[in-house]
């Protein structure tokens, strides 16, 4: 993977200033599309009561998802060292499979570019690519 340059550092954290307001809409749009286009997913959330797209869980997830993804940002110099615990949640206690994680970053990127049109240039979506598959890799990290 590529890493992340200064110059997708800085359009990663112009692109959150605009679109921060609006996470918990990213979050829970995001999520509800990785459990309509991607059912596999389902699995891991079996334990919720409903998992139709507009269940409240599907929002609860979302927003913290996207408060995972806010940190991200915070920590976008050492998403590894930044991420570690969230990683060993995922790993040992989750057991998520990291496929997934590039299929969730995968229908992020599609709702900021429903939801910002125009902020959603070709230059921010490369940063947001990059940073999301940053966050993936390092999420990914305590599992072996
Ligand atoms: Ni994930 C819990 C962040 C991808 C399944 N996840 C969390 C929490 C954060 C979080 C934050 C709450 C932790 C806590 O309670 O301390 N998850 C993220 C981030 C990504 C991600 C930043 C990728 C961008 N998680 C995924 C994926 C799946 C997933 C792709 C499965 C398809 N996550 C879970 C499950 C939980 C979870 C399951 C426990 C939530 C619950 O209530 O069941």
């Amino acid at each position: 993977m590529t890493s992340l340059n200064a110059k997708d550092k800085a359009a990663v954290k112009a692109i959150w200033a605009i679109v921060s307001g609006k996470k918990d809409d990213i979050g829970t749009d995001a999520v509800a599309r990785m459990l309509t286009v991607y059912p596999q997913t389902k699995t891991y959330f079996s334990h919720w009561k409903d998992q139709s797209p507009t269940s409240p869980a599907v929002r609860k997830h979302g927003v913290k998802v996207m408060a995972g993804v806010a940190d991200a940002v915070s920590k976008i110099d050492d998403l590894k060292g930044g991420l570690s615990g969230l990683s060993e949640l995922h790993a040992f206690t989750l057991r998520v499979d990291p496929a997934n994680f590039k299929i969730l970053s995968h229908c992020i990127l599609v709702v900021m570019a429903i939801m910002f049109p125009k902020d959603f240039t070709p230059e921010v979506h490369v940063a947001m690519d990059k940073f999301l598959a940053a966050v993936a890799l390092a999420l990914a990290e305590k599992y072996r």
